[in-house]
């Protein structure tokens, strides 16, 4: 069997960058730290920092007075960050500085007393921390077919920001659907998709024209990592995202000449290594790296001394 590796894939620098400020608080403060949702959306990543004594909460509450609390990745609203300072935490923030340039543009656009309109799924954190950048009513819009629902102050007066980690496509489709209803829309040079899932996407979308089959590397709460899934089906090719091999069933190769493997922003290399051994088990495997984008984008890890 032959397996094709997507590239770029894996780990990005927001990802990178989180998981490191939660290494330097259990280093620099004795454990537990606790982190405010899951640093990025990963079982393993997860699993790895509570055996070092990070602890995830949901809630503010669950955390005790004066205990470091870091924010995830996703980034979280004003009223958290508010409350936090309130309960007497020590927080640090390791909201991907991606997505704080969203938050800029977000209360940017408010502030100049346009209608925001946040395209992205509701309920993710990061849309709820993107929305939670301003005092006032925000519309979330998460397909084409909403547009013609919205109802605005000022047609002309119309902007717009986005999940980090959408669908190349699909908001493509909801931009042209936005640009007939409100002509005079805001809008930024790019949308606010990270580099990381475009060259993760367009990846994916090279890879699904030569395999039999994908194998995306992710969890299933992995925003993503599931875009990585739908690109890969888009195109006709069967797609399955797992956590890691043991969740492969034997299965799905019937038949199966040419297995694709990639990874979401928050899966680390070494679940994809697992996976290959495991198909390796079953049968001679040859591994071959596909070409792709060169990623050089790296984040600097804040001294968070003074901020703790
Ligand atoms: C923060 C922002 C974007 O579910 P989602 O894809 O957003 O999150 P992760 O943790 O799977 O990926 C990294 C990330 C963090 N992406
Ligand atoms: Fe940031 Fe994009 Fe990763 S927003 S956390 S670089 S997927």
């Amino acid at each position: 069997m032959k397996v094709l590796l997507a590239n770029p894939r894996g780990f990005c620098a927001g990802v990178n960058r989180a998981i490191s400020i939660v290494h330097q608080a259990l280093e620099r403060f004795s454990p537990p730290v606790y982190v405010l949702h899951e640093i990025v959306h990963n079982t393993h990543v997860l699993e790895e920092l509570r055996d070092r004594g990070a602890i995830f909460v949901e809630e503010l509450e669950e955390i005790p007075t004066g205990a470091v609390a870091i924010f995830s990745a996703h980034g979280v609203s004003k009223a958290v960050a508010r409350q936090a300072e309130n309960l007497g935490l020590r927080t640090i923030d390791a909201t991907c500085p991606l997505v704080s340039k969203v938050h800029r543009r977000m209360i940017r656009l408010y502030n100049q007393g346009y209608d925001v309109l946040v395209i992205g799924h509701k309920g993710h954190p990061e849309v709820e921390g993107t929305c939670g950048q301003v005092e006032g009513n925000v519309q979330v819009i998460s397909k084409a077919a909403e547009v013609g629902g919205l109802q605005v102050r000022d047609p002309e007066k119309v902007g717009y920001v986005t999940q980090t980690t959408l669908s190349v496509d699909d908001t493509e489709e909801m931009l042209d659907a936005l640009r007939m209803q409100f002509p005079l829309i805001s809008e930024p040079e790019r949308t606010d998709i990270c580099y990381a899932t475009t060259n993760r996407q367009k990846a994916v979308r090279r890879l699904a024209d030569q395999v039999d089959l994908i194998l995306i590397v992710g969890s299933k709460n992995s925003s993503n990592s599931n875009r990585l899934r739908e690109v890969a089906e888009l195109r006709q090719t069967t797609a399955h995202l797992i956590d890691d091999a043991s969740e492969i069933n034997p299965d799905w190769l019937q038949g199966v000449h040419t297995v694709g493997i990639s990874a979401g922003a928050s899966a680390p290399e070494h679940l994809v290594t697992g996976v290959i051994e495991w198909l390796n088990e079953q049968g001679p495997v040859s591994v071959e790296e596909m070409e792709g984008e060169e990623e050089h984008i790296s984040f600097l890890v804040p001294d968070f001394e003074e901020g703790a």
